[in-house]
C-alpha cells in the first residue's frame, strides 16, 4: 500500500510538472503593445512582431476601437498588395485574442480602406520550437510590464500580460499539486 501511494504521488508530481511547462511557455502578446491596433502615430508593427519571439501556442490580442479598425487574417499575396477582399477571417469586438497554431507566417492586416497601406498590418512569424528556432534578437524583458500601468487609449482593462496569465495558472497549479500531495 505504501508503494503504491508513493507511486501516485509521483505520477500526481509528473503531472503537475509537465502541466506547469505547458502552461509556461504559452505567452500573450498585445499587438503593438501599449499602442494597441491602430493606424494613429504610425506604429511600426514590423519592428514590434520582430522583437519578440512567437510559439507555437502562443495568443495575439488586437486591441482597438471597433468603430475605426478590425482584423482580418489574410495570405502572404494580400498582405502584400493590402488586399482586403478575401480574408481568411476576420475580427470586429475591438479585443480579439488569435491562438498561433501553426507555425510560418501569419498575416493579418485591418481591413478599413487605407489602412493597411497606412501600415496597420503585420506579419507574425511562429517558430518551430525553442530549441531549433533561429532567434536573431534575444526576447526583450517586457518593459511595459514593469512600468506604471498607464491607461491604454483604446484598450480594454483585461488584456493580461502573458507573464501574469502563467504566473496564476502556475500558482493555482501549485496549491492543487499540494492538496493532492498532503
Ligand atoms: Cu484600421
Amino acid at each position: 500500500m505504501v508503494g503504491g501511494g508513493a507511486a501516485r504521488r509521483a505520477a500526481v508530481a509528473a503531472l503537475a510538472a509537465a502541466m506547469l511547462a505547458g502552461v509556461a511557455s504559452a505567452a500573450v502578446y498585445e499587438v503593438g503593445d501599449k499602442m494597441g491596433w491602430t493606424i494613429l502615430g504610425s506604429p511600426n508593427y514590423t519592428a514590434w512582431a520582430t522583437s519578440h519571439t512567437f510559439h507555437l501556442g502562443d495568443t495575439v490580442v488586437f486591441t482597438y476601437n471597433k468603430q475605426f479598425h478590425n482584423v482580418m487574417a489574410v495570405s502572404k499575396a494580400s498582405y502584400k498588395s493590402c488586399d482586403t477582399s478575401k480574408p481568411m477571417a476576420t475580427w470586429t469586438t475591438g479585443n480579439d485574442s488569435v491562438v498561433l497554431k501553426t507555425t510560418g507566417h501569419h498575416y493579418f492586416l485591418c481591413g478599413i480602406p487605407g489602412h493597411c497601406a497606412g501600415g496597420q498590418k503585420v506579419d507574425i512569424r511562429v517558430v518551430s520550437s525553442a530549441a531549433s528556432s533561429p532567434a536573431p534578437t534575444p526576447e526583450p524583458s517586457r518593459g511595459g510590464a514593469t512600468s506604471a500601468p498607464a491607461p491604454h487609449p483604446n484598450a480594454a482593462p483585461e488584456a493580461l500580460t502573458g507573464r501574469s496569465v502563467a504566473a496564476t495558472v502556475a500558482a493555482s497549479l501549485l496549491s492543487l499539486a499540494a492538496a493532492v500531495l498532503v
